[in-house]
This record gives structure tokens, C-alpha cells and sequence, in this order.
């Protein structure tokens, strides 16, 4: 009996022991994610399709008055799109449901110009209703684009375009099931059609559309879209359109001077680390260069290894990635765009083949409250729902990971647990190789997941060290890779006297040929510049020796090479560099104009003998602030230098957010002289750069 009482007394200490070992979770450090963008986060990839009119008129950006009627796919098969998506591993397909150019890809009755009014199933079918039920099937998620700006709507500018707006958002949100993000473009007044005023309408974005009361709406209908893009979004553009975020990269952001227009959109790529709300990014980018599909671009989707890097520096970087998939004018993925999304697949796959860390043996220097909830073994569990978390005065730590015998790493990914917030601001890891420790690399934000890519040591033992956060450490996962070498194809240029440099990364060899053939390492190796002044297709690859591995085809169609051209005169008076127009490297640039001149400038080439062209193509100046991009343009061609011929003239719509190479083509004519007109600048400026222009040579097949 008198045990007995011992025992209970003894069984409620144990008790209030266990109670003091039960360690509270750390509390939340600033902005935190909603349960919304948590879902959003986890979605990591998913496809944009660009998708409308300009498919059918070859535009970037539709003026606003191009017929319903151009609208006519052939094969349309949204299931096509879903499978295509599903199998990169995608979780969601974005529709450009109306582009500004106000054509809907489903039957709004709020307009006539929709797919009602085109030929494409007599006028019954919808777009966006076909991509819903092929998501479904999948099992990918909807989003929709809904452009706010018009260039068709006889009332963009004034309130009853709001009203019709909203109408159109109402339908797109109440018709079509769940839509887990709603993309609003902010690409936003201009010139345009405007129901024939054909006139510029500039609005203020921030006051026009009265987001706040959008937003309201929108949440009304659908609380569980996020909103992307201009307004008091929940997530943000990773200002560029070339799919990167920055190395440093916070979910965070300062909204509110955002909203004041006081936020450059330069400053999305790394957020701010002092921002009041959780708004991540999400890197944006097409798989070709433009967003719509046009044929001229069926040989330019973005190499494997581009494909690679943006992964690496979206997703790599704590951003979701958005990767456009141009549908074509039969209404399907293209062949030549699905070949290199499978190729990327396969090397994402590959990269992430074989987890290294889980079988090491770990520690850590801190543990919080010294108990096994938040140990470092969370690290590799495998469950981004546990983590390793230090005590609430520790802001700054180490975690080890021995191996049993040395194995090489190239890969270290990291995850932090940010439904406690983004943390840490620096960390570097270091690698023990015979015996010593070294630094492999030396980094700051990590946020919902960095990759990072290092050269590959053989390492006994990983040491990561986390040398500054916010608050105490909160890590959910680390996880170590051996990918895959990847070489990168040689980079091959040509001067104005047909010149050809190659070179390629890290010493690697280099092997060619001009006759058409697929080079292998038994073709001519390259060991200085070769002078190929003629019409050529140069294909080459780079090797890595030691690995015995070979990069992709790099494939070059060179017409003659500009040895004969000269730049004869320009409006601009000081033409001395404007060679580099013409030098064939795209990093000189010109800059001609005056800023307090009046536009149209031109510049006027003799190409020195008569060619047949179909087409001419403007680089622009790639680097720098003052990019001083041409946005509206003429070209004409001549045989005499007197008599001119106007062969194209419009916009390179998209060229602020792109400023990749236009591509212009025309029917074929010969000449011997042409003149590029800058009529106008982006943002009103009477300044143009040009890195290089071209013509496009009429084959003769
Ligand atoms: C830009 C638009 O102007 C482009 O046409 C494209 O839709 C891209 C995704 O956003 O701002």
C-alpha cells in the first residue's frame, strides 16, 4: 500500500518531466504565407500558354482590329496540352483567356469578338472550357489570363470598361471551376484600335481598375485564387521575362510602396528583406522567343542548356517558374517545343536521381530545447512538414553530415520551413576533401527551396553553416546530388569578314563541321579561327575529354558574311561607330538619335552587290539602363539608293519586357540597299541602339 502511493507520486513527476521536455515550436518572424500561397509554393512548375489572334496574324501584340475570323485552328486538342504539361511534371496550365487585344478564347456574352464570331466549330466552341476539363483529367490546376489592358474596347480608358472587365472576370471565375491563380499583365495602355478611335490611351494602373474593389470581388467568387501581378497581389513578376530570380531572392515585400509606385520592377528579382507582406515570385519565361507561336521561330526554342539554367535560376532560386508552351495555329504544342521540354525533363530527373544525405550521419550544433522534435535528423526525413530548429537566442549554426566513404556531390538543396517565415539572410557550405574542409559555396536567401550548383568534390563529410538569419533557425530540408555533367554547347561567332570564333567553358574541346554532317569527336577539331566568309551552316560541339562527354549540336546557317556592307549615311550626324551596326557581334551596339530631336531616324546600308531578301531582323542592345529600344519601325529596300521601296513596317510589340531579335519577314525582292527607320522609341525616347542588323536571305530551295 504504501508503494502504491510512491509510485503514483513518482509517475506524476515523470509526468510533469515529460510536460517540461515537450519544447514549444518557434514562433513565427514576420510575414508568413498563407495557406493559399503554401498550396501555390508546393506547385514549384507549371505552363503558361500563349494562345489567340496573334497565333493566325504571326503578332506579338494584336492591335485590337484584327477579325474573329482569323481564329481558326485546325486541330485543336487541349487534352494534348494537359498531357504534355503533366508529363514534364507540371501541376498546372495558365490561358491567355484574352490577350490585349480583347479577343476571348471562350463565349463571353459581354462581347461579339470571341471565339463565337470565328470559323473554329462554327462558332459553338471554347477554349477555355476544353483546357478545364483536359486539367481535370490530368489533374493539373486551371489559371487564366485576363489582359486588363484592350486595344480593342471602345471604352478602355473610361468606367464602363471596368464594369465590363469585371463582368468578363465574373464569368472566367464562376464558369470554369477552381482557377488556383488569376494573371493580371502589366502591360497596360498605349495606342490601340479602341472600337476605331485608333488613338494612344494612357491610364493610371494603379487608380484605374480600383483593385482593392477587384481583388474584393475576386476573393468574393473565389477565395481560393491567388492573384498574380499588378494590384495588392500575392505573389509578384520576377522582373524579367527571361524566367531568372535573383541569387538573393526574399518572398518578401514592401507592397504598400509598391502600390505608391515607389518599387522598380528591378527590385523584383530579389524582393525586400524588409517587406511588410509575403508576395513570392514567379519567373516567368517562354520556351521560344516570343510568347506567341510564330513559324520563323520553329528552329529558335531555347537550347537544353538555357532550359537547364532557368530551372536552375527559378525554382534554384525561390521562385515558382511559368514556362510558356506557344500553342500553334493547328492549336497544338509544337513537335520541335515538346522535344526539348522531354530533354529537360530527362535532366531534371537525372540531377535528381539519387538523394546523397539521407544515409549520413548527422549533427548539428544547436538543437532547440535539446529535443528530438526538432532534431536534425528532420533534415532528411524526406518531409518538408518536420524541421530542424535551434533555440529562440541562436540565430547563426552548423549541420554536418558524415559519410561512410567519400562520394561526390555537385548539387545541395535547402529548404526552410516558411510557414514561419523567410529567415535566413546568409549560409555557406563547405566540403570536407582529404581531410580538409573547403568552402563550395557562399550564399543568402534560401526560402521555400534553393538548389545550388557546385563543381563536384569528393567529399567525406558536408558541413553547412548558417552565418546570419532574422531570428533562430527553422530548416525543414537539405539534400545533397551527383548530376549529371552537362556540357554546353561551344559559343561561335562571326565578323563582318567571316571571321568564326569558337570557343567553349572550362577548356573543354571543340569539334566542327561546314558540310552538314552531325560533328563527332573524329571531325576537324577547332584550334583557331577559321575564315568562312561564304553562305555556310557551321555545327559543332564541345567535349569534355576527361568524361568522355559531348555537349548538343550547335547548329549556325550563316548567309554571306557582311564583308562588302557599309553603313552610307544616317539622320543622325555622327555615324563614325555605326559599323557596329554591321560587325556581326552582338555586344558592340550604336546609339543614334538626340534626345532632344524629333524621331523618325534612319540608317541606310549598302549590303555592295544585290541579294535576294524575304525579311530583315533588328537586335537591340542587350545590357545597360538606357537600352533606347525601337518600338515602332519601317524598313525599306532600294537597288539605287534613290528609289525606296517600303517592304514592313509596325511595332516590336514587347520589345521593353523582350528586347530579343525581331524577326520581320516580307515577300522576296532583291536589293542592294536598305534603310531601317526608327520611328519611335519605348517610353518616348528619340535615342535607338542597334547591336545588329540583318536581312534574311531568300534560300534557294
Ligand atoms: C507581357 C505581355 O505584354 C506579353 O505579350 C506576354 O503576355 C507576357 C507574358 O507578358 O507583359
Amino acid at each position: 500500500m504504501k508503494y502504491r502511493g510512491l509510485i503514483i507520486i513518482m509517475l506524476v513527476i515523470a509526468q510533469l518531466y515529460s510536460c517540461k521536455a515537450q519544447v514549444d515550436p518557434p514562433e513565427a518572424f514576420g510575414p508568413t504565407p498563407s495557406e493559399k500561397q503554401l498550396n501555390w509554393h508546393n506547385m514549384e512548375f507549371y505552363a503558361f500558354v500563349h494562345f489567340s489572334l496573334n497565333t493566325f496574324t504571326n503578332k506579338e501584340w494584336g492591335y485590337g482590329d484584327e477579325s474573329p475570323e482569323l481564329f481558326n485552328p485546325t486541330e485543336l486538342d487541349a487534352r494534348q496540352w494537359a498531357r504534355v504539361a503533366k508529363e514534364a511534371g507540371m501541376k498546372g496550365i495558365i490561358i491567355t483567356a484574352k490577350h490585349h487585344d480583347g479577343f476571348c478564347l471562350w463565349p463571353s456574352k459581354y462581347t461579339e469578338r470571341s471565339v463565337k464570331n470565328s470559323p473554329w466549330k462554327d462558332g459553338k466552341g471554347d477554349v477555355v472550357k476544353e483546357l478545364a476539363e483536359a486539367c481535370k483529367e490530368y489533374d493539373l490546376k486551371l489559371g487564366i489570363y485576363l489582359s486588363p489592358w484592350d486595344r480593342n474596347h471602345p471604352g478602355y480608358g473610361k468606367p464602363e470598361y471596368i464594369t465590363y472587365f469585371r463582368n468578363q472576370l465574373k464569368e472566367l471565375l464562376t464558369n470554369y471551376g477552381d482557377v488556383f491563380e488569376m494573371w493580371f499583365d502589366g502591360a497596360n495602355g498605349g495606342d490601340g484600335y479602341y472600337g476605331g478611335a485608333n488613338e494612344t490611351r494612357k491610364i493610371n494602373t494603379l487608380e484605374y481598375y480600383d483593385w482593392d474593389a477587384t481583388y474584393k470581388m475576386i476573393y468574393d467568387i473565389s477565395p481560393n485564387t491567388l492573384v498574380w501581378g499588378i494590384g495588392p497581389s500575392e505573389a509578384r513578376w520576377i522582373g524579367n521575362e527571361r524566367g531568372r530570380a535573383g541569387k538573393t531572392n526574399w518572398c518578401l515585400l514592401r507592397q504598400k510602396d509598391e502600390l505608391a509606385g515607389k518599387v522598380h520592377y528591378s527590385e523584383f528579382m530579389n524582393g525586400h528583406e524588409d517587406g511588410e507582406k509575403w508576395v513570392p515570385g514567379e519567373a516567368d519565361v517562354s520556351i521560344r522567343p516570343g510568347w506567341f507561336y510564330h513559324e520563323s521561330e520553329d528552329d529558335k526554342v531555347r537550347p537544353l542548356e538555357e532550359m537547364v539554367d532557368i530551372y536552375y535560376e527559378s525554382i534554384g532560386r525561390n521562385a515558382n517558374l511559368l514556362l510558356n508552351l506557344p500553342v500553334d495555329k493547328r492549336g497544338l504544342v509544337n513537335e520541335n517545343d515538346i522535344a526539348r521540354l522531354k530533354e529537360l525533363t530527362a535532366v531534371i530527373k537525372a540531377d535528381f536521381k539519387e538523394e546523397l544525405l539521407a544515409k549520413s550521419k548527422i549533427s548539428a550544433d544547436n538543437t532547440r530545447g535539446e529535443s528530438k522534435q526538432y532534431s536534425a535528423a528532420n533534415l532528411i526525413d524526406n518531409n518538408t512538414e518536420t524541421y530542424w530548429a535551434t533555440d529562440d537566442s541562436i540565430h547563426t549554426g552548423s549541420v554536418s553530415f558524415e559519410f561512410e566513404k567519400p562520394i561526390n556531390i555537385n548539387r545541395v538543396e535547402l529548404q526552410e520551413y516558411i510557414r514561419l517565415g523567410q529567415r535566413v539572410k546568409a549560409f555557406n557550405v563547405e566540403a570536407k576533401v582529404d581531410g580538409a574542409w573547403q568552402t563550395i559555396a557562399n550564399e543568402t536567401t534560401i526560402g521555400y527551396k534553393r538548389i545550388l550548383r557546385v563543381d563536384r568534390v569528393k567529399a567525406e563529410a558536408l558541413r553547412v553553416n548558417f552565418t546570419d538569419s532574422k531570428s533562430s533557425l527553422v530548416i525543414s530540408t537539405i539534400k545533397a546530388y551527383n548530376a549529371p555533367t552537362l556540357v554546353t554547347m561551344p559559343k561561335i561567332s562571326r565578323d563582318k569578314r567571316g571571321l568564326v570564333t569558337m570557343e567553349a567553358d572550362n577548356g573543354n574541346e571543340i569539334y566542327y563541321t561546314i558540310d552538314e554532317t552531325d560533328p563527332t569527336t573524329q571531325s576537324q577539331r577547332y584550334k583557331e579561327t577559321i575564315q568562312l566568309p561564304q553562305a555556310v551552316m557551321v555545327k559543332a560541339i564541345a567535349h569534355n575529354a576527361e568524361e568522355k562527354v559531348s555537349s548538343k549540336v550547335k547548329v549556325i546557317n550563316y548567309g554571306k558574311s557582311k564583308e562588302k556592307w557599309k553603313v552610307l549615311s544616317s539622320s543622325a550626324h555622327d555615324f563614325k561607330s555605326a559599323d557596329r551596326t554591321i560587325d556581326g557581334n552582338l555586344s558592340t551596339f550604336w546609339t543614334f538619335g538626340e534626345n532632344n530631336s524629333k524621331s523618325p531616324q534612319n540608317i541606310v546600308i549598302d549590303m555592295g552587290e544585290t541579294i535576294t531578301i524575304n525579311g530583315f531582323s533588328y537586335f537591340p542592345k542587350q545590357l545597360g539602363h538606357d537600352l533606347n529600344l525601337v518600338s515602332q519601325y519601317e524598313f525599306y529596300t532600294s537597288s539605287d539608293n534613290k528609289h525606296w521601296v517600303k517592304q514592313s513596317e509596325g511595332e516590336f510589340s514587347n520589345i521593353k519586357n523582350n528586347p530579343v531579335k525581331q524577326i520581320k519577314t516580307f515577300h522576296s525582292i532583291t536589293a542592294r540597299y536598305i534603310k531601317f527607320v526608327a520611328k519611335s522609341g519605348i517610353d518616348d525616347k528619340n535615342m535607338f541602339s542597334i547591336a545588329e542588323l540583318d536581312i534574311l536571305e531568300t534560300s534557294e530551295n
